[in-house]
């Protein structure tokens, strides 16, 4: 019998008032292995948590700041101690191999210590006022009740880039994860709510973390329509983020949108070509390509070209495709069968519609083992040029697209050549050249020598053009979208002082 997983709402594990419930399997081995089945919310269910959050934050709100910190030190803690087997069941769950998810938990647990010190800075600004005896101060307040509605590809990360800074700032939270990765979301609520009642004793309040599983066309959508939600904090497709931005900004509710990349590898012909091919390896097949920071372009320059790819794909070929948790592995499967129709889809439109060369992969891998789950080869195209769609549509799997540029702003240019900006890199040694790629690409996200892929948790992680709507996670950054400024000015002169008026 498969476990049977619920929802919490207000401090108590409840299914959901459907009964109705859905299956999580891995995707490695889809027939055989079977996770667990975990409740098909409805409107109810939202409703539900949203009134236990919204009585919470009359409470929570009054907890000292520092103290909200210091359960999320606790929260870190226990993430640490118990890394190893999150990460093997994220890797059960979702596929990614076991050194990734790892590091997927690696960074919830940065997050979760930058939040801790967070509690103890919160910092505010003061500023002279234009008047004698009187003092202007400003500071930060929280917003109310949020709700959080994440992707699978980073399970553990991308929640907590959410949920610690937004508690920390005194919100409470209505959680909606994605129905593919809905036990890593049940793993981190407990050790949530654990911490919570270890740091705040009696003081415990129910409902300031409250998880709703389910579809986003039912869960996530009842989520960005309620009035009592303030805020939406969005990671995954343009779609579905431009139909939340349309529905929750209609409300005139904060929104924070990460979404969708088509981000690219510049090799010049000055660079050190073994260290730019494990970075286009590790950033375009790393996480079957299933990260919105992942390589989906390589743009050579034409003088090396043709060498590097012939590298590239003797190293491509050693790769070895598995499920996740085993030893040696380097590529695990797509998600789900959907996302490895989507992808087969794009190498199809690569061949047919681009007219592009395919030497390498474009097809699924069903060798042995393979075949119990969604394996796909990592695939490679040639002569592809900027417009063809397999140059500007995201993917979301182990597909690279590989341009040729003549110099360096030809290059800039094609890798700005898309309605996108998450993550960009430049391979070269001359260091004017990376100073002018890192002037004058369009991205949020820009390594010098690097691979798309690799952002840490204290520094700003967002995109420009149609990756987002202007706002960041991460570091400091991610700290003015979960808080209102409130100004304060305090009058010890005694009398009534016009400002603007009496001093001028
Ligand atoms: C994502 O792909 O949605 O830089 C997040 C990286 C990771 C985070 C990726 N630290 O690739």
């Amino acid at each position: 019998m498969a476990k049977k997983y619920q929802n919490f709402i207000n401090g108590e594990w409840r299914d959901s008032s459907s009964h109705e419930s859905f299956e999580n399997r891995n995707p490695a081995d889809w027939d055989n292995d079977l996770i667990g089945t975990f409740p098909s919310s409805n409107v109810d269910d939202v409703d539900d948590a949203v009134i236990a959050a919204r009585a919470a934050f009359k409470k929570w709100r009054l907890i000292p700041a520092p103290r909200r910190g210091d359960v999320l030190k606790v929260v870190g803690d226990k993430m640490l101690k118990h890394k190893d087997e999150i990460a093997f069941e994220m890797t059960r769950e979702m596929g990614k191999v076991i050194a990734e998810t790892k590091g997927d938990v690696q960074e919830g647990i940065d997050t979760a210590y930058y939040a801790a010190s967070e509690g103890r800075r919160l910092f505010g600004f003061n500023a002279p006022s234009e008047m004698p005896n009187k003092m202007n101060l400003s500071f930060r307040v929280p917003i109310g009740v949020g709700g959080f509605i994440t992707p699978w590809n980073f399970p553990m990360a991308i929640p907590t880039w959410k949920l610690f800074p937004a508690l920390v700032c005194g919100n409470t939270c209505v959680f909606k994860p994605a129905e593919l990765t809905p036990k890593t979301a049940t793993t981190l609520v407990k050790i949530i709510d654990e911490a919570m009642k270890e740091v705040l004793g009696k003081d415990y309040i129910p409902g300031v973390l409250n998880l709703v599983h389910g579809s986003g066309a039912i869960v996530g959508e009842a989520m960005t329509s309620h009035p009592e939600i303030d805020f939406i904090s969005f990671t995954g497709s343009s779609e579905v983020g431009k139909r939340i931005n349309t529905v929750a900004g209609g409300d005139l509710k904060r929104v924070s949108l990460e979404l969708g990349g088509k981000n690219a590898q510049i090799v010049m012909d000055d660079a050190d070509m073994e260290l730019a091919l494990d970075a286009v390896l590790w950033g375009a097949f790393g996480t079957t390509g299933q990260r919105c920071t992942a390589t989906s372009r390589l743009i050579l320059h034409k003088k090396i070209h043709d060498k590097f790819i012939d590298k590239l794909i003797k190293r491509v070929d050693k790769l070895k495709l598995g499920y996740g948790n085993n030893e040696g592995v380097d590529i695990g499967p797509c998600v789900s069968e959907t996302q490895r129709e989507n992808v087969n889809k794009y190498v199809n439109i690569g061949i047919e519609e681009d007219k592009a060369t395919l030497v390498y992969g474009g097809d699924y891998a069903v060798k042995g083992d393979l075949s119990k789950g969604w394996f796909y080869k990592p695939t490679i195209f040639t002569n592809v040029t900027q417009y063809m769609r397999i140059a500007q549509e995201e993917i979301f799997g182990p597909v690279l697209s590989v341009l040729q540029c003549k110099d360096l702003d030809d290059a800039i240019a094609i890798l700005n050549g898309t309605q996108y900006g998450l993550s960009s890199s430049i391979f070269t040694k001359n260091v004017n050249n990376a100073f002018k790629a890192v002037r004058d690409i369009e991205a949020g996200i820009t390594y010098v020598n690097g691979a798309t892929i690799g952002a840490e948790a204290h520094m700003p992680f967002g995109g420009v053009k149609a990756t987002g709507n202007g706002h960041r996670e991460g570091g400091w950054t991610v700290y003015d979208f979960y808080t209102e400024w409130k100004a304060v000015y305090i009058d010890y002169s005694g009398k009534l002082q016009r400002a603007q008026i009496d001093n001028y």
